[in-house]
């Protein structure tokens, strides 16, 4: 019936039908749903065909599971159905020489076919689902460098089979400056039988995320969903996604992403209810919503999941509104961060990201990238994720800059930001306190590491600030001169005087706060553990040998020696830590 349908709508395009007879050759239906959802689309054609749209009262039908082939499946294919595949004994040099093309079974994936079946891994009732007839339709952008052959085919193939015809304007592919001579003419000719496929090729290689930019730039769907260059889309993952951004044009809709396995390449399901999320500082993670909260809210397990952050590859979202947030921050570089900064963006500035559990798309994980860095990765990767606190964390930022990234000690620029704090202004975000607070409450972010009155271990006496004078009296928690707070750039800070060294050698003294200064930066830590948590002595960092926090003969004044571990003059506690 699908061959019908399409017909009537690409008959002025010869290239069209016959692209349409090849994909059709072996339609392989899979769920009776299509036969309900047959009339709809005739009917939804027929209102199309003679221009009555109607805006009111738009239909719905059921999602379609479409699954169309080349030619009819070879059930015993190697791989067919997602399976395992194995690699025969005598392959097995070539397909270990050939892991590094794409840090996967590269020769596995060659032998599958490009259009194999894989397990419906939809929770049940998907295929019952009701969505509108009148879904905005989608650009797929897939941007890719020097991606391996058969994976890059099988993306298309998952997209061009799996999702009806009508609402795939365009799937743009990216070529990020590959170095492949088969991405160049060869691809570009393989494509030409599939007219729905435009590709660009880059003159210069712009990352990941500039090259997302440019596909975005020429797309002319109402939609953008963007895919990695070696995914594989299951059956009725398209609509769900769609039918999420047509509901709330500000809702960024994730498939659930599944794992193409790097060694065997089976299709392997992933465990319901997983939200996305980061530790800090900024890693993206997954986390399991706790039974309670499910029950809570009757969840089931086709419900929409919001997600703090995305995962960052696989997404649909609004093309207008992509702009209107500015896309990405053009200034991050080649790969990473940017699924923190849509994120944030995305939250902060009146939207939401939902995975939606009725869309499911597989994706190779591999433990490491197979092209090249311009410059060094993890420097890279820092730097972008300093852009982004910087412009999205506020005060939190500190807790990024405090969780082991070196780079407020080096000299890496993280460039300009004034075009990117000006769209924050202008789109009037939230805060990322709120962001806290109404989006990822879990989020284990206290703002200083200890807090409170500062205590000598040996004399039970606190340091007092007062009248620009530091020195020891009688602890009292209610004195606010005696509060000091430990921050995570190192600082001992009362409001925003910190303690420093003086010139004078052994004296203290006072300096405006400053988080570059690493004179101000004190260690809080045991002399004697090696276990790394906050405890007793206080070390300043940047000395040669480092000098501790002690106190003088009279008891009453501050100063520094050289560092004696088994010194309880030395020893020091803040009244509260808030973490180890
Ligand atoms: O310079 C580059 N140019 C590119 O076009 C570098 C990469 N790319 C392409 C590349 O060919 C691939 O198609 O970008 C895509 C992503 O790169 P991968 O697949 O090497 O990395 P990844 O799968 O670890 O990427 C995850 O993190 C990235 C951070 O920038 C992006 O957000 C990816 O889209 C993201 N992938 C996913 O979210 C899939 C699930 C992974 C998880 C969790
Ligand atoms: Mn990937």
């Amino acid at each position: 019936f699908l061959g019908k349908v399409e017909k009537k709508k690409d008959k002025n395009s010869n290239q069209a039908k016959k692209n349409l007879s090849e994909n059709m050759a072996g339609l392989d239906l899979r769920t009776k749903a299509d036969n309900v959802n047959d009339k709809l689309l005739m009917k939804m054609e027929k209102a199309n065909g003679s221009q009555v749209i109607v805006a009111k009262n738009v239909g719905m039908h059921k999602v379609f599971a479409l699954d169309r082939t080349m030619a009819p499946r070879d059930p015993n294919a190697p791989g067919q159905y997602g399976r395992t595949v194995v690699v025969p004994k005598d392959k097995a040099q070539e397909a270990e020489r050939r892991w590094k093309e794409g840090n996967f079974n590269v020769y596995l994936s060659d032998i599958i076919p490009l259009d194999r079946a894989i397990e419906d891994t939809r929770p049940k009732g998907c295929s019952e689902q009701l969505v509108h007839d009148d879904l905005p339709t989608t650009s797929v952008i897939i941007c890719f460098v020097d991606e391996v052959w058969s994976t890059l085919v099988r993306s298309v193939f998952s997209v061009l089979n799996r999702s009806p015809d009508h609402l795939i304007k365009e799937i743009i592919l990216v070529d990020d400056f590959s170095t492949k001579a088969y991405l160049k003419d060869k691809l570009d000719k393989y494509m030409l039988r599939f007219p729905k496929v435009r590709i660009l090729h880059l003159g210069e290689r712009h990352g990941l995320i500039r090259a997302r930019i440019a596909g975005a730039n020429i797309a002319r769907g109402d939609v953008l969903t963007f895919l990695d260059s070696h995914v594989e889309c299951n059956v009725g993952w398209l609509e769900p996604l769609l039918e999420q951004v047509r509901l709330n044009r500000k809702k960024v809709a994730c498939p659930v992403i599944e794992v193409i396995n790097d060694k065997d390449m089976s299709y392997m399901t992933v465990d319901n209810f997983q939200r996305g999320i980061f530790t800090w500082p900024m890693n993206f993670g997954w986390k399991p919503i706790p039974p309670e909260v499910l029950q809570e809210n009757k969840m089931t397990e086709m419900d929409p999941i919001r997600c703090p952050v995305m995962a960052g590859g696989l997404f649909s979202i609004d093309k207008k509104y992509f702009y209107e947030l500015g896309t990405y921050d053009p200034g991050l570089h080649v790969w990473g961060g940017e699924n923190m900064e849509i994120s944030f963006k995305v939250w902060m500035c009146g939207g939401e990201i939902e995975i939606i559990p009725c869309s499911r798309v597989g994706h190779i994980f591999r433990n490491d990238n197979p092209y090249s860095f311009p410059k060094n990765r993890i420097q890279t990767v820092e730097r972008n994720l300093a852009r982004v606190a910087e412009v999205w964390l506020d005060e939190y930022k500190e807790l990024f800059y405090g969780h082991g990234y070196q780079l407020l000690k080096s000299n890496t620029s993280i460039g300009d930001l004034s075009a990117q704090k000006e769209l924050r202004r202008k789109l009037k975000c939230e805060s990322f306190k709120w962001y806290i607070d109404n989006v990822y409450p879990d989020l284990d972010a206290p703002l200083v590491r200890a807090t409170g009155v500062l205590t000598n271990l040996e004399l039970g006496k606190c340091i007092s600030l007062e009248n620009n004078i530091l020195h020891l009296e009688t602890c009292d928690a209610s004195k606010q001169n005696q509060h000091f707070n430990y921050t995570w750039l190192k600082l001992i800070k009362q409001n925003n005087v910190c303690i420093a060294p003086s010139s004078q050698k052994e004296k203290l003294s006072l300096h405006p706060c400053d988080n570059v200064n690493s004179n101000l930066k004190w260690s809080h830590k045991s002399l004697t553990s090696f276990q790394p948590s906050l405890k007793d002595h206080i070390l300043l960092e940047n000395l040669q040998s480092p000098n501790c926090l002690d106190v003088d003969k009279s008891h009453r004044n501050l100063q520094m020696s050289v560092c004696d571990a088994s010194n309880r003059f030395q020893k020091w506690q803040f009244e509260k830590y808030f973490v180890e």
